[in-house]
């Protein structure tokens, strides 16, 4: 056992060393061997050049892509398209404890539906909060599309934070959209449903019952959570509501929410009628609906609006008497809505239309001021003429999708999903200027904050529908391909191909990776979920497990325990059979990156406790017997002791007077040799803090916190040292010897935590001090 890590501990001093003569043997082969090893082109080399990062190196841009069916957020870096992480928001991951610790279930109960449990997402479109129109990068919507509801990513941890259902939807498809400053979130509805009935209303009563509509759910930003309470809903006709994007700049105040299928068809192939995609595309428009959230939210604020299932609902009626909706319409079977940067022009493309549609903001505001309306929908809604309100159409090619606009005002792109390619245009001009072939049946496109008032350009990643034929083989399911193109000179550059394997991602939003400041660790004892204090935190040496029983003899076992490497206190948990058992983990680490977590055998238990962080899980332990559990994450030299065991006593077990015998027995001379061991590796430890202290380490906050992790080991290490001397002074050898051990233990992880300081220092050209 000490064989392992002794030669770890060298091992750990002698990599640094031993780096410089690999890079050597690299060079034997030259540039044009590899070329011609692998047959690449000197294209294929520009366009590694381009997306290539060195080892150790990081990415410009953040994109959290959603992660579609699988109800997660995808985190990659551009421009390598390295897969940084997955983020659990509707679907429990067990990798993060998501789902299984107590603090994340409370999270996943708020996405009930009518009381279910429903433990997936359709994820579709991420949207990252707004400061004057512009990605602050402090937190991440997302929406899904199968059961309407939200969610909120902290962009400060990345973990979800909260889901809210939308009580009247039945699906939607319009979100996540920001307002410029975030004061709200845009959910629209898709399928048209009874929005205040939950029980059966027959199809015949579709005109008339059925309806959509497009919540605005009140972000408090303090907070860092959607308000229901001050969110509000505008109840809209039965058409097939798509895709929402909010005004910005000129148009603020202004939210744009588009539709297919205002024929309100009801499908029923199986009754001999057309299908759903005959009835809903035989007319030639369909209408993007305009709604005034500015003025919304004045008469709500005024108390002019009625509440609803604990919101504000905006009947159709009071919507259109007091001017908030209006109806424009648009081109064939419509997908996306995109605003300009500048607010000016909203972009629609109809997928059954070869053109994307420009209107200008202007001429809208001049048609409502005027009040010239070409009639009324249905539902009375007015409706603006299409041609007093176009700015120009613009003829791109089959299957126009999403837009995302460039730095260089009035340069838009656009997906074409049937000509499986990207349009690059001039909307002011009405221009194109480029195409380029993408593989295959693109759907959304994503430039750098290409949907901010300030794009970045630089790089466009085309989200493809299929992949086809683009990577190895791996059965009938293929992965997803995103495809980075360079957008930085006038001809698109296709760089890359990333299969992301998971559900379909349909829309990715990128921001600089500068604007995020992720934390490296939690203050000590947080609940994540609730950013708050833990109740349930608990400080090295006062861990504790406690047994109650109710009046009715139900019996809770509760432990306040902690983790560090490496080892789990308690190592032994008591319990009865029927117990339920409550287990609170508190990791005291401080140090980057060290993370551990908690696995049990048979009892759905899977934490991941990151620095600071305090989690639970309760479970009931219905049968006797032997619980091993142990730390997932290998997380020292000595993980894999890192372990206990849940003993679960059967109903009125009597103890037996049965003696623990030790496995091994120690000596005297064992003992000394240890001991002799701890002399030395002090010694380097002695070394490594000279060179630590000796360097201006405190400009280093990483450092400065493994120096800090350091100490709290040296300082365990002291007291394990004093309890083997008390042991060997009373010739107690057996437990002298496991002490000595102990007070070895933590010196080697202080010495792995010095030496991993020493290697940031060396790398970041730390100043000797004296
Ligand atoms: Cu698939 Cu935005 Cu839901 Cu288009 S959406 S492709
Ligand atoms: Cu902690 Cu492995």
């Amino acid at each position: 056992m000490h064989e392992l890590t002794r030669r770890s501990l060298s091992l750990m001093v002698g990599t640094a060393l031993t780096m410089g003569a690999a890079t050597a043997a690299w060079s034997a082969e030259t540039l044009q061997d590899v070329m011609k090893r692998r047959g690449l082109t000197e294209k294929d080399l520009l366009a590694a050049a381009k997306t290539y990062t060195p080892t150790g190196g990081r990415d410009e841009y953040l994109a959290f892509s959603s992660g579609g069916q699988s109800g997660q957020v995808i985190v990659y870096g551009i421009p390598s398209m390295r897969i940084l992480k997955y983020i659990g928001v509707f679907t429990p991951e067990p990798w993060q404890g998501y789902g299984f610790d107590d603090e994340s279930k409370a999270v996943l109960a708020q996405g009930r539906i009518r009381g279910k449990d429903i433990v997936y997402g359709d994820t579709h479109h991420p949207a990252i909060s707004e400061t004057d129109g512009d990605y602050d990068g402090k937190y991440l919507f997302i929406n899904d599309k199968a059961n309407p509801r939200v969610a909120v990513i902290d962009l400060h941890d990345f973990e979800t934070k909260q889901i809210v259902a939308n009580p009247f939807f039945k699906s939607e498809h319009g979100g996540a959209f920001v307002t410029p400053n975030t004061e709200y979130i845009m959910e629209g509805t898709q399928y048209a449903a009874p929005l205040l009935e939950d029980g059966f209303v027959p199809l015949e009563e579709f005109n008339d019952k059925y309806r959509g509509g497009l919540t605005y759910w009140k972000f408090n930003r303090e907070k860092g959570r959607i308000e229901p309470e001050n969110s509000f809903v505008f109840e809209l006709p039965p058409y097939s509501q798509d895709l929402s994007d909010a005004g910005k700049q000129d148009s603020y105040g202004w939210g744009f929410t588009n539709s297919f299928c205002s024929e309100r068809y009801v499908g029923g192939i199986e009754r001999g009628r057309p299908p759903f995609e005959a009835g809903c595309s035989s007319k030639d428009t369909d209408f993007l609906h305009l709604t005034n959230w500015k003025k919304a939210e004045e008469l709500v604020r005024a108390g002019k609006v009625e509440q609803e299932r604990g919101m504000y609902f905006i009947p159709m009626e009071q919507a259109i008497a007091e001017g908030l909706l209006y109806l424009i319409p648009e081109p064939k079977s419509p997908h996306g809505v995109d605003v300009t940067p500048d607010g000016k022009y909203l972009i629609v493309s109809g997928k059954l239309d070869s053109h994307v549609s420009v209107y200008s903001f202007e001429k809208i505001m001049q048609a409502i001021e005027e009040g010239e309306f070409e009639g009324k929908d249905p539902y009375g809604v007015p409706i603006i003429g299409m041609q007093d309100v176009l700015h120009t159409q613009i003829n791109l090619g089959l299957g126009p999708l999403h837009t995302q606009f460039d730095p260089e005002p009035c340069v838009a792109y656009t997906s074409l999903y049937v000509d499986s390619q990207v349009a690059k245009y001039d909307y002011c001009k009405g221009k194109v200027l480029d195409k380029l072939s993408i593989h295959y049946n693109i759907g959304h496109l994503m430039t750098m904050e290409g949907d901010s008032v300030s794009p970045d350009g630089k790089y466009l990643v085309a989200l493809n529908k299929l992949a086809i034929d683009r990577f190895n083989p791996v059965g009938p399911l293929h992965p997803q391909n995103h495809q980075l193109i360079d957008i930085s000179t006038e001809k698109m550059q296709l760089l890359y191909d990333m299969p992301v394997p998971l559900g379909e991602p349909h829309y990715v939003v990128a921001i600089r990776a500068d604007k995020l400041k992720p934390a490296v660790r939690y203050k000590s004892g947080w609940d994540s979920r609730t950013d708050q204090r833990s109740p349930y935190k608990t400080r090295a040496g006062r861990e504790k497990t406690e047994r109650t029983c109710d009046a009715e003899g139900k019996c809770t076992t509760e432990v306040w325990g902690t983790v560090i490497r490496s080892h789990i206190t308690p190592e032994i948990i008591e319990a009865e059979e029927g117990d339920t058992v409550k287990i609170h983990l508190t990791n005291l680490e401080r140090a980057q990156d060290e993370v551990h977590g908690f696995a049990m055998y048979g009892q759905n238990v899977q934490l991941s406790i990151e620095p600071g962080k305090t989690a639970s899980t309760t479970f009931v332990a219905d049968q006797a017997g032997v619980f091993p559990y142990y730390c997932t994450e290998f997380c020292s030299a000595l993980h894999l002791e890192m372990q206990g065991y849940l003993l679960v006593r059967p109903k009125g077990y009597q103890a037996t007077a049965v003696k623990l015998v030790e496995g091994t027995l120690y000596t005297k001379e064992d003992y000394e040799t240890q001991v002799k061991t701890n002399l030395e590796t002090q010694a380097v430890i002695d070394q490594v803090v000279a060179y630590i202290t000796s360097h201006n380490f405190k400009d280093f906050p990483t450092v400065v916190a493994l120096v800090e992790d350091a100490t709290d080991q040296l300082g365990f290490s002291e007291g394990a040292k004093k309890k083997s001397e008390e042991a060997a002074a009373k010739e107690d050898w057996q437990n002298a010897m496991l002490w000595a051990n102990q007070w070895w233990q933590y010196q080697v992880k202080a010495a792995d935590l010095g030496l991993r300081a020493k290697t940031y220092l060396e790398e970041s050209g730390a100043q000797k001090v004296w």
